[in-house]
């Protein structure tokens, strides 16, 4: 298998307007980022991914841009960007920004002239159709509820924008968007980032029959319909082509839609495309005919089945990320913990997952304290677009608004966007100002301050842990092979690199779990919790091995 730099270190995602106001007006900027360098260095995380941060109306909090040419005010100025690009660099570590060119905000310079006129020169940087039977071209939904097309009174055509009515979609067909993006990757590449996250990549090539999408399903209207289109490789590799292959960077694709049968075409080492991406397999779990907030049950033999497949499928010829949560999905250790009595144990498990998977570990900000989900009583303490388009969308077809609101604690956004916790002081240590968002209220018992006070939390787990995997090429370059066990309670799976062996154990579960596997040979390395009974794992218990003749 290929040795890369990328492979062999680790994400860690910064929200910016949640991790820390440098300026005390409530929100979060690059000021807060670089008085916090010592903090992720202390954790030993390698390269920084920073959501968004360029100009932006905030529709989607940056993830509908205005300006990729320039910095978003709220964050700071440029200056300060490359101030704290040097900051990053003079550390030692590396940061990647993120690429959002599926489409623009509406008040991008290029839509606001686009929707002048049917003959404007930019028309065809956006995807404009005529209605239907007096609505729109199809019955594409967008991924924020109602549909994915907005009549344009001045015009009267349709523009497509599978997110929000203000992120409307860039039309890839047409080559001189693609050259205004190569320039933007040129751009951010010459102040010398170390890569790109690409949101959303494999929704720009659009199957151009625009035919209305048979599936009942949203999660197949994403992978059958949206994604993989007939020239996203094309598009792809012509980024990679133009300017991405000319920097030694790293690029991740986020991947809705992505499935295991065609992860290769983006990832495979002779591919001249992404280096590694985040499949959302595992992210989209649960989330039923009509999105999240139509769950479905699943569990931990579907969450393991995932892991298993992709492993099989990248094989030694592509690459992942390993995550269980980001600025979209609720905090990992509400979802797949349990926050309640086990929280540490099981916010451990969790980064023991995380770090011994074969792929590069992604770990969102906040994780190493503990943090969980919020539960705000009221709509109004909502932010996420997303929740706001589905409550209107569920409550005026009928849902109890109090059921939705449970909905939102369990699979909002806003879970992993409320602020930091770094003290138990005014609004956690995060701002001097009122924060544009509440924190939350659970930031008295879970804050940096106090697990920097105890050397068996969470924080300290993640520092050691990533210090230890730093040493373990077998962690990094070694296969992975998941053991069968009796009980549906544990993971168990090895990774192995010429003589070197580990086995790692995982009890995901609130019981005692009895262990089949025969351990002779084998002596004990890390685990997260005592416990003197070899074969019965305890509550969230977590232990690696090593094979004693390796
Ligand atoms: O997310 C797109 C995506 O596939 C999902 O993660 C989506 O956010 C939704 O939560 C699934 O239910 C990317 C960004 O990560 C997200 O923050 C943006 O809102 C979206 O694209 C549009 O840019
Ligand atoms: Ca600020």
């Amino acid at each position: 298998m290929e040795k890369k730099w990328w492979k062999e270190e680790v994400i860690y995602q910064i929200y910016p307007r949640s991790f820390m106001d440098g300026n005390g007006d409530g929100i979060g900027d690059l000021q807060g980022i670089r008085s916090k360098l010592d903090h992720l260095e202390e954790l030993g995380i390698d390269i920084i991914w920073l959501s968004p941060i360029y100009q932006s109306p905030n529709d989607d909090n940056g993830y509908d841009i205005s300006d990729y040419y320039d910095i978003h005010p709220e964050f700071g100025t440029m200056e300060e960007f490359d101030q704290l690009l040097n900051d990053i660099h003079a550390r030692g570590m590396k940061l990647i920004m993120d690429l959002v060119v599926n489409h623009t905000s509406d008040e991008h310079q290029w839509f606001e002239e686009s929707r002048t006129s049917i003959n404007d020169a930019k028309r065809d940087y956006y995807i404009w159709k005529p209605g239907k039977n007096g609505g729109p071209p199809n019955n594409w939904r967008s991924f924020f509820g109602g549909s994915a097309w907005e009549l344009d009174e001045k015009t009267g055509e349709y523009y497509l924008h599978l997110f929000t009515k203000k992120q409307p979609d860039l039309n890839w067909e047409n080559p001189k968007v693609r050259e205004e993006i190569n320039e933007v990757l040129r751009f951010w590449l010459e102040k010398g980032i170390d890569g790109f996250r690409m949101d959303v990549i494999p929704l720009i090539s659009k199957r151009l029959e625009f035919a209305d999408a048979p599936q009942p399903s949203f999660n197949e209207v994403v992978a059958e319909v949206y994604s993989n289109g007939p020239k996203v490789h094309e598009y792809i590799n012509g980024m990679y082509e133009s300017v991405i292959k000319h920097y030694d960077v790293m690029t991740v694709g986020e991947g809705p839609g992505i499935t295991k049968e065609v992860g290769l075409n983006y990832v495979g080492h002779d591919r001249g495309e992404l280096n590694m991406i985040f499949h959302l397999d595992h992210m989209f779990l649960g989330h039923g005919p009509k999105g999240k907030f139509d769950p479905v049950n699943y569990g931990w033999p579907e969450i393991k089945k995932i892991f298993k497949d992709w492993d099989e499928a990248m094989g030694d010829s592509g690459w992942i990320s390993i995550f269980l949560d980001n600025h979209d999905f609720p905090r990992l250790v509400s979802r797949f913990g349990n926050d309640q009595e086990h929280r540490e144990a099981s916010a451990k498990l969790l980064a023991v997952l995380i770090l011994t998977h074969r792929g590069t570990p992604c770990i969102y900000q906040g994780t190493e304290i503990g943090m969980s989900n919020v539960k705000f009583n009221d709509i109004n303490q909502y932010k996420d677009v997303e929740t706001l388009n589905f409550y209107t969308e569920f409550t005026e077809a009928g849902t109890d608004p109090k059921k939705f609101i449970e909905l939102v604690h369990e699979h909002g956004r806003d879970n992993v966007r409320t602020p930091i916790h770094w003290t138990d002081g005014k609004n956690a240590g995060f701002s001097e100002g009122t924060p544009w968002i509440e924190v939350n209220p659970n930031y008295k018992e879970i804050n940096l301050t106090e697990v920097k006070s105890r050397k068996d939390s969470i924080f300290y787990f993640y520092k050691e842990f990533l210090k230890f995997r730093k040493e373990q090429p077998v962690l990094i370059y070694g296969s992975f092979d998941v053991i069968e066990e009796p009980s549906e309670n544990l993971y168990v799976y090895k990774r192995v690199l010429d003589a070197e062996e580990m086995l790692i154990i995982l009890n995901h579960s609130d019981e005692h779990s009895p262990l089949a596997f025969n351990l002779d040979g084998y002596s004990k390395i890390q685990n997260n919790m005592e416990n003197t009974m070899e074969k019965v794992l305890l509550p969230w218990e977590a232990r690696i091995y090593k094979r004693i003749n390796s």
